[in-house]
């Protein structure tokens, strides 16, 4: 693929790829919801500039504080809740109902890619509107907003935690190694709003570069990912992914 300079050039090409493509991964990050008002983590007003990871996302925060712990998460849950899909995930909706056979691996645990219709979405991360019960291993849908009681309980009476994945822990087996599977058979992975720092989702587009698939990151800064990319399209989500979309069906 190569290298247009302008962006609507670029567009096309990377339109050009989609189109001939029959298996498309697509996989996002904190950035495809930024347009929706939900902060990013690592940008600027990211989450990470104000809170400390260790105090707030892994096992061991959890177990030393789940007061502190949920009432971040409450928090989160009520921006999340006030949130709609940008047109960003609706074009990926769209991209989906073209292409023959799409993935959308998310590391986004706010459920914007399934509310804006997304079908076949793996999530890496888990998701914000589900609590685990360790103690029963149970999982279950909970969109109270804001939650009665902080920390919440299941009705074994243990106490259950947000079913994402905390700093240290895995991703899930299935999630993950349906999503390398994706990434490996893919001929073109769109890459969008994310920073690719956190692994093992940061090695996802490597698998579809080292099989010759092409790589185009839509991000409106480069990222770690952007010396492997082969088309960068730089722009917002909302505003690239509508034009790309609408550029594959022109023909
Ligand atoms: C826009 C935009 C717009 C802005 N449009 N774009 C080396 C190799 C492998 C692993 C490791 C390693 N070193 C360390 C590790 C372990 C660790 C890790 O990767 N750490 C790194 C920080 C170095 N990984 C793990 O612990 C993972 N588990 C694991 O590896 O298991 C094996 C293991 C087991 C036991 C011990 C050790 C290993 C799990 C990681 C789970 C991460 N979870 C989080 C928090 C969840 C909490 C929650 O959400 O409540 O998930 S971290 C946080 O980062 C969140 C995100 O999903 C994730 C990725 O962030 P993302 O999406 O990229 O967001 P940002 O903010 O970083 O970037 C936003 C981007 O958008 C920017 O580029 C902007 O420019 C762009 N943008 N506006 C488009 N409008």
């Amino acid at each position: 693929m190569t290298g247009p300079d302008h962006i609507a050039e670029r567009i096309e090409t990377a339109a050009d790829a989609l189109r001939a493509a029959t298996r498309v991964a697509v996989l996002t990050g904190a950035g495809v919801s930024a347009d929706s008002g939900v902060p990013t983590f690592r940008g600027p007003g990211g989450l990470w500039r104000n809170f400390r990871p260790e105090d707030l996302a892994t096992p061991e925060a959890f177990e030393r504080d789940p007061q502190l712990v949920w009432e971040w998460y409450d928090w989160r849950r009520q921006k999340i809740a006030s949130a709609k899909p940008n047109a960003g995930h609706i074009a990926l909706v769209e991209l989906e109902e073209i292409v023959p056979d799409l993935t959308l691996i998310t590391q986004n645990v706010d459920g914007l890619h399934e509310a804006a219709g997304s079908k076949h979405v793996i999530e890496l991360h888990g998701c914000i509107w589900r609590v685990r019960c360790p103690a029963e291993g149970t999982v279950a849908e909970n969109r109270q907003v804001p939650l009665s009681e902080i920390p919440p309980h299941c009705r074994c009476g243990s106490l259950v935690r947000p079913d994402i994945v905390w700093f240290g822990e895995s991703v899930p087996g299935e999630a993950i190694a349906a999503a390398c599977h994706a990434a490996e058979e893919a001929e073109v992975m769109l890459v969008v709003g994310t920073s690719a720092l956190v692994y093992p989702a940061a090695a996802l587009p490597l698998l579809t570069s080292q099989r010759d698939g092409a790589v185009i990151e839509v991000n409106p800064e480069p990222t770690m990912l952007s010396e492997l990319t082969h088309l960068g399209l730089r722009g917002r989500g909302a505003e690239i992914l509508p034009q790309l979309v609408a550029a594959v069906r022109r023909e």
